[in-house]
């Protein structure tokens, strides 16, 4: 009902007041009740004016990712059926992860304003402050082998930097695997987790935090980081890059499905900065350098040594040689 009740309030923002009696015969409950509602509604930071024989007027909305913001813009069938909204939370690939467990279905997020303990790969941490991000992780059970799952990595990229150009007009250049860059600082990351059998993909959680508001950084990043505002230098819709984003997830998802990997494949190398480039490819126990020479099928990056032998790679952290 609360979300009707806003729905309501924001239909008549132009004209003004909506009275409190109008709302409790519409819904068909106490006037208390539904000044219950817009006091839920105040707390979660929506300013409302509220005045006794005139009724609730909508003054503004404040800039969170609730639900009932995200789902009136969402053009999706499967992505963002359900939404997990947090003012702070861990992780939001920690907690998808817990949803996902006990039985969440394809398509469900976890969005949050703040990370208390966002990740990167490998342990690595993820700075995610306060209301600067989008901080966000995907739910999604395909019918894959185990293998086959490091591709969504590279769909997620895709998906991201194609939100990204859709909604801000900004073109991100895509650093295998998993990360987007702008002007050689990195603007997003991306974290793919899976459950798994040894035949059989439980789930797989697609994580991204992109950076949108922040005009500083953690000390660790600020020479390597930047956000999407810093490089337009206007104000950005999150709750509208969200919903461009999930869209764009959803539309090459169900591409993947039904064509395979090759159509994103194609998708990623017009993204990519990775390509022809003069590369350090870095995982624990081993480092390579070499020319980074093509994407395998598979998502794997081919890298050709000094000596002109090929070497395909599943993952690693790549360091760009200018
Ligand atoms: C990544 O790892 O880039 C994956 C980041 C995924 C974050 C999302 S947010 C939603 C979801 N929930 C999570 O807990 N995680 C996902 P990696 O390639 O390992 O890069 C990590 C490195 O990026 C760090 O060691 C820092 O150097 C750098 N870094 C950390 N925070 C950053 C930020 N906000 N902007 C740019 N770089 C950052």
């Amino acid at each position: 009902m609360k979300e009707s009740i806003l729905t309501i309030l924001k239909e008549h923002k132009k004209e003004g007041f909506v009275s409190g009696e109008e709302l409790s015969r519409q819904f068909q409950v106490s006037r208390t009740t539904i000044w219950k509602h817009i006091r839920v509604l105040k707390e979660e930071g929506y300013q409302i004016e509220s005045i006794p024989r005139c009724g609730y007027k909508l003054i503004a909305v404040p800039d969170m990712l609730y639900q009932q913001e995200i789902k009136p813009l969402l053009k999706t069938k499967i992505i963002g059926n359900k939404i997990h909204h947090y003012k702070e939370i861990t992780s939001t690939n920690d907690v998808i992860k817990q949803l996902a467990d006990n039985g969440s279905p394809e398509g469900t997020i976890v969005v949050c304003e703040e990370q208390l303990a966002g990740k990167g790969r490998l342990g690595r941490k993820w700075f995610s402050p306060n209301g600067a991000g989008i901080w966000c992780s995907v739910l999604l059970r395909p019918s894959i082998m185990p293998q086959h799952a490091s591709k969504l990595t590279l769909l997620g990229a895709v998906a991201v930097a194609q939100g990204i150009r859709n909604q801000c007009g900004i073109t991100s250049g895509i650093k295998w695997p998993n990360d987007l860059l702008v002007q050689g600082k990195k603007v997003c990351g991306l974290l793919t987790e899976m459950r798994a059998e040894l035949d059989s993909v439980e789930y797989v959680v697609i994580g991204f935090g992109i950076n949108v508001k922040n005009i500083e950084f953690h000390d660790e990043v600020s020479c390597k980081a930047i956000s999407l505002e810093q490089l337009v230098g206007s104000k950005i819709s999150r709750k509208k890059l969200l919903a461009e984003i999930l869209a764009s997830i959803e539309s090459n998802y169900l591409l993947f499905l039904e064509q395979g990997f090759t159509p994103i494949k194609e998708q990623w190398e017009q993204f990519n900065i990775t390509l022809g480039k003069k590369v350090v490819l870095s995982s624990p126990g081993q480092r390579v350098a070499g020319t980074a020479v093509r994407l395998g099928e598979e998502g794997q990056l081919v890298i050709k040594s000094v000596k002109g032998e090929e070497q395909a790679y599943y993952a690693g952290e790549i360091t760009l040689r200018t």
